[in-house]
């Protein structure tokens, strides 16, 4: 059983609908999804605030290059367009770890190579999974704690409905 935890991010359009889709898009695979959250803009470039939810997914049949081929099938559902790094997007859909493994791959980095410095991928995976480690880094609770807590402060619940 290989195990993944997917960081889901949208800034333009239907941002709640595209997050939706996404998730329905791994079907059986979904173990659990966070709940959504409002989050500013990270990476300096001037843009709308994002919806961002984590998801935990498991699935025998699917390895870590599995993986990022569901992720990305995601984002061109969503007919994603790749123009500025860091820039806004209809979906972005990254892979934070998958079981335990350690990569620097550049096509599949494992873990995610930002993952420990953005509170919009560590809050809502400490929700989720209050014991969770990124591995090589350390626990999730301690990453979280050793960011700005201005960052932390940012990084709201969407109330929906
Ligand atoms: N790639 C390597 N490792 C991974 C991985 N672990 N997960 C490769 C996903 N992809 C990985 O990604 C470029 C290449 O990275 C892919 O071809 C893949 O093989 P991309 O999605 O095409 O490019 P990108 O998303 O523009 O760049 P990047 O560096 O992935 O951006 P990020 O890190 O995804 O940041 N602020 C808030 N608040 N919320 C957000 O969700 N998202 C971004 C995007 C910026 N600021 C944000 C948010
Ligand atoms: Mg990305």
């Amino acid at each position: 059983m290989s195990r993944a935890v997917l960081s889901l991010g949208s800034n333009i359009g239907d941002t709640l609908g595209y997050l939706a889709a996404a998730v329905a898009s791994f079907g059986d695979s979904v173990v659990a999804v966070s709940p959504v959250y409002r989050t500013p803009p990270w990476g300096g470039v001037e843009q709308q605030d994002f919806h961002n939810l984590v998801m935990i997914v498991a699935d025998p049949a699917t390895d870590a290059a599995g993986w990022l081929r569901r992720s990305q099938e995601a984002e061109q559902a969503a007919e994603r367009t790749r123009e500025v790094r860091w820039g806004p997007r209809t979906l972005d859909v990254d892979v934070i770890t998958v079981d335990g493994v350690v990569s620097d791959d550049p096509v599949l980095t494992l873990p995610h190579p930002r993952a420990a410095e953005r509170a919009f991928v560590l809050v809502p995976w400490l929700r989720l999974e209050p014991t969770a480690v990124l591995p090589g880094q350390g626990p999730v609770a301690d990453l979280l704690a050793a960011l700005p807590a201005e960052d932390i402060e940012e990084v709201r619940d969407v109330v929906i409905g």
